[in-house]
């Protein structure tokens, strides 16, 4: 099981370092690396579990955010309506295409691998058409390559999980202020809502 102290934080050198390509086909260590990387998101959502091991909630991780140089990373998530799940495990993961238009979250990025708060927004493409081979975590295989079209928040995390692919840390990416560019919009929670 992955906890926060296998998760490597700033100032390490391979959070700054560009990962290598993922060497196909995928060795058993490789695969088993992927797995653990979705079953940390699944854990850490999991209150009971994130309180027993003290985990942060996270929605998705890179290989290099646990000290493993390699171009693959995980997304578990709902998007910012709760409408569609979005659960990837992605091997070589290339952006192939985005919008002009930019986006970024309301409240400023977080990071596993960043313990201070960081002020600030981040810019974003607001949809990203993505090409990249899937694992399948249950079936253990890997597909060919695919296209998604992703957007709003999960194009936000899918392209801060690539920068972590690339060296790259989200301050390095902050504007004081982004005159013209719409936030993403969460529905709110029920419980959360305004009654009046
Ligand atoms: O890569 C990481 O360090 C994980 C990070 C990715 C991220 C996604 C979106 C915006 C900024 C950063 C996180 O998962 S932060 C946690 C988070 O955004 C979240 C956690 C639980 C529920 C909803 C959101
Ligand atoms: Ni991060």
């Amino acid at each position: 099981m992955l906890t926060m102290k296998d998760i490597i934080r700033e100032g390490h050198p391979t959070l700054t370092k560009r990962a290598d390509a993922v060497p196909l086909p995928l060795d058993a260590d490789t695969k088993r690396t992927l797995k653990a990387m979705r079953q940390f998101l699944i854990d850490s959502q999991t209150p009971e579990l994130a309180e027993k091991y003290a985990l942060r909630p996270g929605v998705g991780l890179a290989a290099p955010q646990i000290d493993v140089r390699l171009r693959m990373l995980a997304i578990y998530t709902e998007d910012e309506l709760f409408e569609n799940h979005h659960d990837y495990l992605m091997v070589n993961p290339r952006l192939k295409a985005h919008t002009e238009q930019l986006t970024y979250m309301p409240g400023g990025e977080g990071c596993l691998s960043i313990d201070r708060e960081v002020e600030g927004l981040v810019p974003r493409y607001r949809q990203v058409t993505v090409q990249t081979r899937l694992f399948d975590p249950k079936t253990e295989t890997l597909s060919e390559d695919v296209t998604l079209k992703l957007k709003g928040f999960v194009s936000i995390v899918f392209q801060h999980e690539l920068d972590h692919l690339n060296g790259i840390l989200f301050p390095t990416r902050i504007k004081p202020t982004l005159e013209g560019v719409e936030p993403v919009r969460f529905k709110p929670i029920e419980s959360e809502e305004e009654v009046s």
